[in-house]
């Protein structure tokens, strides 16, 4: 192996102190030279000509980029380009995997790699197979590819799948979810099942529209924003911007977080050279640090709060929402005791808040992960609702609930009916298209589809992107279960530790693919405020190679199974066509048709909402009570540890350090977070010394499904009881606990011990 690909000493003694510091605010310098080091580095104009490439970014859903131009947003701003893009477009633009790279490291070799090792050995341009019984990935040709994958795709539909992340484009994910309904199969797992599928059930439920309500038009008119859950700073960038503007029009921030996250309570911003990048600028105006998995208590409490100090908004309630009779009451009948014990903030605190909230005149809730991953992760998103409808911040200019998407088209994904949650419209069309019913069978989730797997009922994957192994809890469990399957196709641009680990059966086979800026036909996205983008063709820089489109290949796989029915599959190659047949199909997006022709990138139609009238039925909001969460935690004799070893049990939050782009991992070390390396646990130094600790001992992290030694503990300014680790690597130790609503797992409360 040679020395860029030699694993990494995976639990380094020695910290490296010169990258352990504190720093005092968000984003800055650091940004600065980020962006210096690599736009003046040898790949500075390949990475300039992808920063000016009309294409919408890679990385996050914040939409930057398209037709306007790789630096604006979607209301026309410049300077919206953030260090993050630069870090997915750096990977995206590095030179391919070397040649006989395959053929030199066995499979147990590559297993040896951590993630970010796996990313650096460079973009796939070849298709590869691991055989049955065989040790190395070995080149196969196009043709053998078909071949095994028009026999894998014609076994029972039930028992063929499909999995993707949400960074190709929606002409892909339109062709995919096609393909699979043609064949019979409502398998079509996605990376949202892990992420945001909490919101859209919730939102759905609640507003009849299950996205962000809120324009980027509308954010700017705020004067108030609830920020819970999110660590904008490192994962939507951009967002901070508006948080910035924001508070220099006097508006103010109220951070619900459990972890103070430095670039929350200072931001230091690019785009405001002389204004914010030196000194930063203040974020959070209250920063409320609750315990993990307890916000329905908080937002409980802030609807008591609202309802004591009379700060209602009745007349509202009355016209435009059903429900809020049962949410009131409860919110009086639960005791303040109960809240504040359940969410361990004050009732002063809480009081604040709600006072915060009922003096702005325009209250935006908004949301990520901190919310979505818990196994009440829909009644999070119910009581944030709630709250919003009590004080009259849903439907109108500069209000509304807007959860804050992840992957940068995960939302697109869900528009084109990837999802195990068809919209009747499209279940309809689709219908029609098709001359008959879809299959009626319910499809599998993320979650359902690693236990289907795992009991043997699924012969065929496909994985359009993404990491299904090492986004899911329990990798040894999701190990096993890709196991069971007979045959598993990744689509991928880099290789990634699920090649390495979640191996089929039979059959593994790598394909690669050209990524959003290579593709050889316009695509389009979408943003998380509903801004449908178009991305102009492009072409790679890889030369020597075969890399394939996703559309190419999905709908000439499609063509070979199922011919011309209902479509000329081969036809679709050209995405005009398929966009033509999303206008045709999909609600909402009728401007699809012509968005060739005219250029012009579109807000979807009724997802917006500046009047109170919502999607339902009966166009009012439907209210619902959200129970406040019994949060106990195991004891020290539930994990089996001896009485003679001494022992913590605190609450872990796995998470995204500053540095990596969910199970990829761009840098070993957490700069803002004062954490030299992957191998740490971020915990309160009162918990560290109730255990007997210091800073910088090592310690052992178990949970229900594993362990993880040697962890090296750093003093951060987490809430006692909580602790931090990364992810991917933490997913090893516990076990999935999932919302049944929804099927999204508790990544955000996961009970561990911690001993010496
Ligand atoms: N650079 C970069 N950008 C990204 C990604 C990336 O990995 N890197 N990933 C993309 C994707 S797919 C997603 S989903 C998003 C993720 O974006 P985020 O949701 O911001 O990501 P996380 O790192 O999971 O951080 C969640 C935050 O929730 C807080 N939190 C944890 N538990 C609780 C709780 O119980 N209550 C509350 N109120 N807060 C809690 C954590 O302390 C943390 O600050 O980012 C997207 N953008
Ligand atoms: N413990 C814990 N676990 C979590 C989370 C957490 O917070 N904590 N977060 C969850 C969340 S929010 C998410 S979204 C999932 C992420 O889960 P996934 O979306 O499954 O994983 P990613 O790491 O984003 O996938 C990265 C891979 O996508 C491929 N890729 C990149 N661009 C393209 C492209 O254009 N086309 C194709 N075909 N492939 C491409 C590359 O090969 C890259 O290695 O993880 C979940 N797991
Ligand atoms: S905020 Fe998100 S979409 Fe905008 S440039 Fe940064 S990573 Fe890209
Ligand atoms: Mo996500």
């Amino acid at each position: 192996m040679d020395a860029d690909t030699k694993p990494a000493d995976q639990h380094p003694q020695t910290p490296s102190t010169d990258e352990h510091h504190n720093p005092d605010k968000g984003g800055g310098l650091p940004l600065i030279q980020y962006w210096a080091e690599h736009t003046l580095s040898p790949e500075g104009p390949k990475l300039w000509q992808t920063l000016l490439h009309k294409s919408a970014c890679l990385s996050c859903a914040w939409g930057t980029g398209g037709q306007k131009g790789g630096f604006t947003n979607e209301v026309g701003e410049s300077l919206q380009r953030c260090m993050k893009s630069v870090e997915a477009i750096s990977a995206e633009i590095q030179p391919p995997v070397k040649h006989h790279f395959f053929d030199e490291h066995s499979i147990s070799q590559l297993q040896q790699l951590t993630s970010r090792e796996a990313d650096r050995l460079g973009r796939l341009s070849f298709p590869v197979i691991l055989r049955e019984g065989k040790t190395h990935y070995e080149r196969i040709s196009w043709q053998e590819i078909y071949q095994i994958a028009e026999s894998a795709f014609r076994k029972a539909p039930e028992r063929v799948a499909s999995y993707s992340s949400g960074r190709s484009s929606n002409e892909a994910a339109y062709l995919l979810q096609l393909m699979m309904r043609t064949l019979g199969s409502n398998n079509l797992a996605d990376c949202s099942d892990l992420c945001h599928v909490a919101s859209t059930v919730g939102l759905k439920e609640m507003f009849g529209s299950g996205t962000s309500m809120v324009s980027l038009e509308s954010l700017q008119k705020a004067d108030c924003v609830v920020l819970v859950g999110s660590n904008a700073p490192a994962n939507h960038p951009r967002l901070m911007n508006e948080l910035i503007k924001l508070r220099d029009r006097g508006g103010k921030v109220i951070v619900v977080n459990p972890v103070q996250e430095v670039g929350l309570l200072k931001f230091a911003s690019p785009a405001f050279p002389l204004t914010s990048l030196i000194n930063g600028s203040e974020i959070a105006s209250l920063y409320l640090q609750l315990i993990p998995g307890s916000d329905v208590a908080l937002f409980v409490g802030i609807q008591k709060a609202l309802i004591e100090q009379n700060l209602l908004k009745i007349d509202y309630l009355k016209d435009h929402t059903q429900g809020w009779e049962a949410v009131i009451d409860y919110a009086q009948l639960t005791p303040w005791e109960k809240i504040t014990q359940t969410c361990g903030l004050s009732q002063p605190e809480i009081e604040v808040a709600a006072q915060m909230i009922a003096s702005s005149k325009g209250v935006i809730f908004a949301w990520a992960m901190g919310v979505t991953q818990h196994t009440n992760g829909v009644d999070n998103v119910f009581a944030i609702a709630n709250t919003a409808l009590l004080s009259g911040n849903a439907g109108k200019e500069g209000a509304g609930t807007m959860p804050i998407r992840g992957h940068s088209n995960v939302q697109g994904y869900g528009s084109m009916g990837v999802t195990i949650r068809l919209k009747k419209e499209i279940q309809e069309a689709l219908e029609k298209l098709l001359g008959r019913s879809l299959s009626r069978v319910p499809g599998y989730h993320a979650r359902d589809l690693i236990e289907a797997a795992y009991g043997g009922k699924v012969d065929t994957l496909i994985c359009v992107g993404g990491n299904l192994y090492a986004a899911n809890p329990d990798l040894n469990q999701a190990k096993a279960a890709l196991g069971q399957i007979e045959t598993i196709f990744y689509l991928a641009t880099k290789p990634n530790l699920g090649h390495f680990h979640g191996l089929a059966r039979k059959n593994t086979i790598i394909i690669p693919v050209l990524n959003r800026f290579e593709n050889p036909h316009k695509t389009t996205t979408e943003s998380g405020n509903n801004f449908v983008r178009l991305n102009d063709e492009g072409k790679t820089h890889i030369t020597e190679g075969y890399l394939i489109s996703e559309v190419e290949f999905l709908s000439e796989l499609a063509a070979r199974l199922l011919g011309d029915y209902p479509v000329n599959w081969r036809g679709l190659q050209d995405t005009k066509y398929i966009r033509q047949l999303i206008a045709q199909t999909i609600p909402g997006f009728e401007k699809m048709a012509t968005i060739d022709e005219t250029g012009e990138e579109f807000t979807i139609g009724d997802r917006i909402f500046t009047e109170p009238l919502f999607a339902t039925a009966s166009g009012k909001a439907s209210m619902y009570v959200t129970p406040i969460p019994e949060l106990s935690l195991p004891t020290l004799k539930d994990f089996g540890l001896p009485e003679s070893v001494k022992g913590i049990v605190l609450t872990l939050i796995t998470l995204r350090s500053y540095s990596q782009h969910n199970t990829v991992v761009y840098k070993e070390h957490d700069y803002y977070r004062g954490m030299p390396h992957r191998h740490c646990i971020l915990m309160n130094q009162k918990d560290a010394h109730s255990g007997g600790w210091q800073e910088h001992q090592r310690v052992t992290v178990q949970g229900d499904a594993g362990k993880l030694e040697n962890v090296e503990i750093i003093f951060g300014s987490v809430r006692t009881g909580a602790a931090v680790m990364f992810y991917p690597e933490a997913n090893v130790i516990f076990k999935a606990k999932t919302d049944p609503r929804c099927g999204i797992p508790g990544f955000k409360r996961v009970p561990v011990l911690i001993y010496a």
